[in-house]
């Protein structure tokens, strides 16, 4: 398969994928490369707490499975995220992803719900899009497609227990500690049933996989077949940051990551274009505008607003917002 992602045509995995689907996908920075480019995702950063402890995670910082470390994203309420939504929406109207993606577990924190269940009553149109490592899964499915949720990112790091167990530390199931090669049983089992059953009730799944040297390298082509199985959209193979319980393990180079996705991509689509984004960006992958000056926020929003003059007036010309030529 070539690197270019082609979800229009051909999914990778045979899904077929609904017309409305297949214009989310179309416009998911993260689901079609080429969408990066032009389309941007806003994070509503509404879920502090995590039920699980991954042995690289510095609860200081945002969800590693999704997110880059750096200063922990200021919490939100829904209706704090619904208002800055609004605004984003407005001035940024080439953002058509709004997700939830930590700072710790979405499903792990009922604000998820209710946060969604806000935007999607005044945006019903726009992609919901949310990332978790997977243990409530089968149990948080009904509220997800309650609320509307199309595109989701379960955290797969392995499908052996022995080899998850030396991934996670502990987890947090129905008020009790599981630790060791118990708890990497129950939260494999919920994974892998909530996936099948999220892929069967039609969200498009995408996985993403910590690659740890030394520890699951050896076993991603392992689960790139499973997930082959479950009819997983995309597969984003992401280098450890080696901090916490992991701090003296050395992050995978660029060449083991690119041999460890050209090993998977017979099996599943393969991302290479994940920025590792704080549970607080928006904008384009490549702008975070979290991050941004006030001023170059505004030069952005009157781009924009250039760009979709320009746009109408093509339209009106030429019947097409790109024009003739
Ligand atoms: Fe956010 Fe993740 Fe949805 Fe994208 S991010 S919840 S699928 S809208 Fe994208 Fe950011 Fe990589 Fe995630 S670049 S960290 S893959
Ligand atoms: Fe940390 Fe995310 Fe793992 Fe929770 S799931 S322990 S927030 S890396």
């Amino acid at each position: 398969m070539s690197e270019e992602n082609n979800p229009i045509n051909d999914t990778g995995n045979g899904l077929e994928l609904n017309e409305e689907l297949r214009r989310k996908i179309a416009e998911h920075p993260c689901y079609d490369k080429k969408a990066q480019h032009k389309f941007g995702r806003i994070h509503l950063a509404v879920a502090p707490r995590c039920n699980i402890q991954c042995n690289f995670c510095v609860r200081e910082f945002d969800c590693v499975n999704e997110s880059r470390p750096g200063v922990t994203s200021k919490v939100l309420t829904p209706q704090e995220s619904l208002e800055k939504t609004r605004q984003v929406l407005a001035d940024y109207p080439f953002i058509k992803v709004v997700a939830i993606a930590g700072p710790g577990d979405p499903l792990a924190n009922d604000e998820s719900f209710d946060t969604f269940e806000l935007i999607r009553k005044e945006f019903p149109d726009i992609t919901l899009c949310m990332s978790t490592n997977g243990l409530m899964l089968p149990e948080k499915l009904q509220d997800m497609l309650r609320v509307g949720v199309s595109t989701l990112t379960v955290t797969v790091n392995a499908i052996d227990p022995e080899i998850q167990a030396k991934i996670v530390d502990h987890i947090v199931y129905h008020g009790k500690v599981y630790r060791g090669v118990e708890a990497a049983e129950i939260q494999i089992k919920n994974q892998l049933a909530g996936i099948k059953a999220a892929v069967d009730a039609g969200i498009v799944v995408k996985v993403n996989t910590v690659l740890v040297p030394g520890i699951n390298d050896k076993h991603v082509v392992e689960i790139a077949r499973k997930l082959n199985e479950l009819g997983v959209y995309i597969m984003n193979i992401m280098p450890l940051i080696n901090q916490g319980a992991f701090a003296d393990l050395e992050p995978p180079t660029a060449e083991e990551r690119k041999a460890a996705q050209e090993a998977c991509e017979p099996y599943v689509m393969q991302m290479r274009h994940c920025r590792q984004c704080r549970s607080d960006a928006y904008g384009l992958l490549s702008q975070d505008m979290s991050q941004m000056s006030e001023k170059r926020r505004e030069l952005i929003k009157i781009h924009t607003k250039e760009d979709m003059e320009k746009a109408k007036e093509n339209l009106a010309k030429n019947g097409t917002e790109e024009g003739k030529d």
